[in-house]
């Protein structure tokens, strides 16, 4: 039975997302209506190779190297620094007068010489017998020398201060690489920046945009207003860690939800830059993304940009040109005429102005194709704004996979950049920036899994291959942005069972339980650590309910004993609570929590079937979306009507969503919960049938022509089905569909013949999951459940959990005599019905999984 009560009230002004809400403005319209993922899960590109002992990321372009010869620096190097730019940033070497030279040094002539490639960023590195020179073709170039530097001094090969002779030409592919902290939620503390901002340098990041949707002085309602002293401060710091850095800070306005295109919001937006030009910033962005109404127009929107080009970019002389985020960033709602707004843009826009693009939909690939897309309409190469690893659409995950969906042929005439926004938690993101610098650095030999590989040894050296253990299965989204993950783990269901795979898999789960204590005990990086924390704290209890699984599915096969099975069963059960904390910190999604749940659920009913000498209903979600054969149908089964199943994807005519029942049984009534959250949701089919089949291809119409109907419950005669659906007719919705409930005849408490008795002996609604021929539900009794035997019946099964004080089972005669007294402290209480029961009284504090008569 389902409590039909909850939350039926609507969120509907608020932006909501696959799970997640996000919360900065509250625009009048829902986006996540419009919202779209691609559900297909491409493998990770590339391979693990051998650097030979030394690891330099971004990969260069070119890179001769004789290890036969090595420079011996572990007496010092001598600075040559005759632009004295570099004396902070060569704090990785000691420096001695008489050592070998270091010497660092850039220009355009120089740089021509040396067949440096003119681009900002450029550089040659040699390491010889007469000791180091960095040439730059520009001052950029010469700090990215030194960070190629750094980096091979740290490799393996040159341990002892020995490094070997190379000889690196480097440059560059996309002019502008970095991070937009464009993300939804808690936005980054300045301790997360500033370490970022370090990363950046290190890795050879150019930009870091600063776009957070929740500061208040980004967007609305604040925008117009200056910071307060304090964070005026603090963005004057990270303005000065990015110099140091090499970086462009770009302060990025996010005005576009309430302005108004008058002289007096024109005047509002160049004060806010006057007082961030006061701050040290020198370059601006502004983003009309997420926004609704006025501010959308896009011919006020290039007018703007225009204006500002002319009257504060140019009149400053030593400001960058702006950066844009167009309302249509995507091509999901972009108007792809020639009145659209790209097209205007194209048209109208300064030529110095950058645009983003986030691909087909909100969180997608680069493609050749969606640049050629984009790149013709705008008539410049578009600046890639990709939505990976941000999580504000699911915040219950944490994305440390490998870094893909980057096109590898691409080229600066196609896109002119890339900007990762990340997650909410910085010092996780790191994993992912490493990827994306190293793409946007050299396109066309970037490997996502050597990538991947190398990272996760940069950031946690001192346990490897524990952090590993957690990424590999910390990686997909489940319905956003999908990713693969877990691809070197093979799960199997109970019938497929065989000794070989339960051994490599039982190996994984132990090493998923203690990879968290490893890292918590290892890993130097506590900020880092800190993030992680919530989620590896699941991660161990998902490897040891993994392994626990793999014990019973040994014990099952091997026919285990009834009594000795179900309390083991029953203690790797995932209570409410559980599954509460795991569905707030999942990892594991791809294989292993699916391999747990399928394992139980197979057990579950196979053994539910020996109990009871025929097969219970099972409940299996079916459906013509990919994901409605997955165990994310579950929440339409879990007697909870706050958790929902959607399909992720867009809506057509003719989808259905719907349960196999295992077997053909009586339908006698149905009952389907429509929406994500409420009766108001967009996600739901608003024109439908609800049809039984008895072999999934002969349909047969329950009820007919359902319009706009979320609650829908169908009784009747019972009619015979395996199959039952809710399929959608014509419509011109696309929203994706979300399914709350789906029962299939459901136990209604008052027709049970039991009942509760005893103050507070439990919630009454909750009668039918004692009877219910589940196990993955429950009633929590604290008093009596009493129930009338129905005659002829010999034996009573009790499946309890919980027991922390024995249980008092009584048989009752017509007149109430006790017939029989018995206590256990079993979980498993078996006994014969006494001559002439007619009642049965359990008293206790227990959870009763299941009363199974025979
Ligand atoms: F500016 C854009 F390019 C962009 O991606 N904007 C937001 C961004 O701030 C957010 O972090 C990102 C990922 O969720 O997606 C954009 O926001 C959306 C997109 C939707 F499709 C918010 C709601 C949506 F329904």
């Amino acid at each position: 039975m389902n409590t039909l009560n909850k939350c039926f009230s609507t969120a509907a002004f608020s932006v909501l997302l696959l799970g997640g809400t996000l919360s900065a403005q509250e625009p009048d319209f829902d986006l996540s209506a419009q919202r779209s993922e691609i559900q297909t899960v491409a493998p990770v590109p590339g391979c693990r190779l051998d650097h030979g002992g030394i690891v330099i990321n971004p990969t260069p372009q070119q890179m001769g190297i004789d290890s036969t010869q090595r420079l011996d620096i572990s007496r010092g190097l001598c600075l040559k620094d005759p632009a004295g730019c570099f004396a902070e940033d060569v704090d990785f070497v000691k420096l001695a007068d008489k050592g070998p030279r270091l010497e660092i040094l850039f220009g355009a002539k120089r740089a021509a010489r040396q067949g440096v490639k003119p681009v900002s960023g450029a550089y040659r590195l040699t390491v010889d017998a007469r000791g180091v020179t960095i040439t730059g073709y520009d001052e950029c170039g010469a700090f990215y020398g030194l960070q190629t530097l750094r980096q091979l001094i740290a490799s393996p090969a040159s341990a002892g201060g020995r490094i070997p002779h190379v000889t690196v030409n480097d440059y560059p592919d996309l002019p502008s690489r970095g991070v937009v902290e464009g993300f939804y939620g808690t936005p980054w503390s300045h301790e997360v920046r500033m370490s970022l901002i370090n990363f950046y340098g290190r890795f050879k990041l150019n930009t870091y945009i600063y776009g957070p949707k929740d500061d208040p002085y980004h967007s609305c309602p604040d925008w117009r207003k200056p910071y307060p002293e304090q964070e005026a401060m603090q963005i004057r710091e990270l303005v000065d860690a990015c110099r140091r850095n090499r970086v462009d800070f770009v302060w990025a306005i996010h005005p576009g939800q309430d302005i108004r295109w008058n002289e007096e919001d024109y005047r509002n937006l160049v004060g806010k830059f006057e007082r961030m030009y006061e701050l040290g910033v020198r370059s601006f962005a502004i983003f009309f993304d997420d926004i609704s109404g006025e501010g959308t127009d896009p011919e006020r929107q290039v007018a703007l940009l225009n204006r500002l080009t002319e009257e504060f970019v140019r009149a400053k002389g030593d400001v960058a040109p702006l950066v844009v985020c167009p309302t249509d960033y995507s091509r999901l709602w972009a108007n792809p005429t020639p009145q659209g707004s790209l097209s205007i843009y194209g048209r109208k826009l300064d030529p110095s102005v950058r645009v983003f693009w986030t691909g087909d939909v909100v969180c997608s690939d680069l493609t050749p194709e969606t640049l050629e897309w984009v790149d013709s309409r705008i008539c410049r190469p578009a600046y890639f704004w990709w939505n990976y690893p941000v999580t504000d659409y699911a915040r219950h995950i944490m994305l440390q996979g490998p870094v893909y969906g980057l096109d590898t042929t691409l080229t600066a005439q196609q896109v002119c950049g890339i900007a990762s926004n990340p997650m909410e938690h910085g010092e996780a993101s790191k994993l992912a920036l490493y990827g994306v610098a190293d793409y946007a650095w050299n396109v066309e030999a970037y490997n996502a899994l050597d990538n991947w590989e190398r990272g996760l040894g940069e950031l946690i050296p001192e346990a490897r291959e524990a952090y590993r253990t957690f990424a590999i299965h910390s990686a997909d989204t489940e319905s956003g942005y999908r990713r693969d993950e877990s691809w070197e783990t093979r799960t199997f269901r109970l019938d497929e069972w065989t000794a070989p795979a339960a051994a490599a898999l039982r190996a994984e789960f132990e090493r998923v339980e203690q990879a968290p204590a490893i890292l918590e005990a290892r890993c130097t990086n506590r900020a880092l650590l800190g993030e992680l924390r919530p989620w590896l704290d699941e991660f161990a209890r998902l490897g040891a309910r993994g392994l626990r699984a793999l014990d019973l599915m040994e014990a099952f096969r091997a026919g285990a004993d009834d009594a000795a099975f179900w309390p083991q069963y029953e203690a790797n059960l995932m209570s409410a609570a559980e599954r509460r904390s795991y569905e707030a910190h999942r990892s594991g999604t791809m294989k292993l929590q699916p391999f747990y749940q399928q394992a139980m659920d197979d057990m579950g009913y196979g053994w539910m079937e020996r109990m009871l000498g025929r097969r219970p209903m099972t409940l299996r979600g079916i459906g013509s979306f990919a994901s409605a054969h997955t165990l994310q149908t579950r929440p339409m089964f879990d007697n909870d009507s706050t958790t929902y199943y959607t399909s992720g994807i867009s809506q057509k005519p003719g989808d259905w969503i719907g349960v196999d029942l295992g077997g053909v049984h009586g339908v006698g009534e149905v009952l389907v919960l429509q929406g994500r959250n409420s009766t108001k949701d967009v996600d739901y089919f608003d024109h439908a049938v609800l049809e039984y089949s008895v072999d999934g291809r002969q349909w047969s119409p329950l009820l007919d022509e359902l319009d706009k109907q979320y609650v829908i419950r169908w009784t009747g005669s019972p009619v015979e089905a395996r199959y039952v659906r809710l399929r959608g007719l014509d419509s011109k919705r696309t929203n994706h569909v979300a399914i709350r409930s789906f029962e299939v005849n459901p136990l209604h408490a008052d027709r049970l013949p039991a009942r509760l008795s005893g103050s507070d002996a439990g919630d009454e609604s909750r009668l039918p999951y004692a009877f219910d021929e589940r196990l993955d539900t429950s009633l929590p009794l604290s008093g009596t459940l009493e129930l009338s035997v129905r005659p002829g019946t010999e034996q009573y099964t009790l499946l309890m959990g919980g027991l922390d004080a024995p249980v008092r089972i009584e048989q009752l005669s017509a007149d109430g005599e006790v017939l029989e007294r018995d206590e256990t402290g079993n979980s498993f209480f078996r006994f014969a019905v006494a001559k002439g029961t007619a009642t049965l009284r359990v008293t206790g504090d227990v959870e009763i999984f299941e009363v199974i008569a025979r």
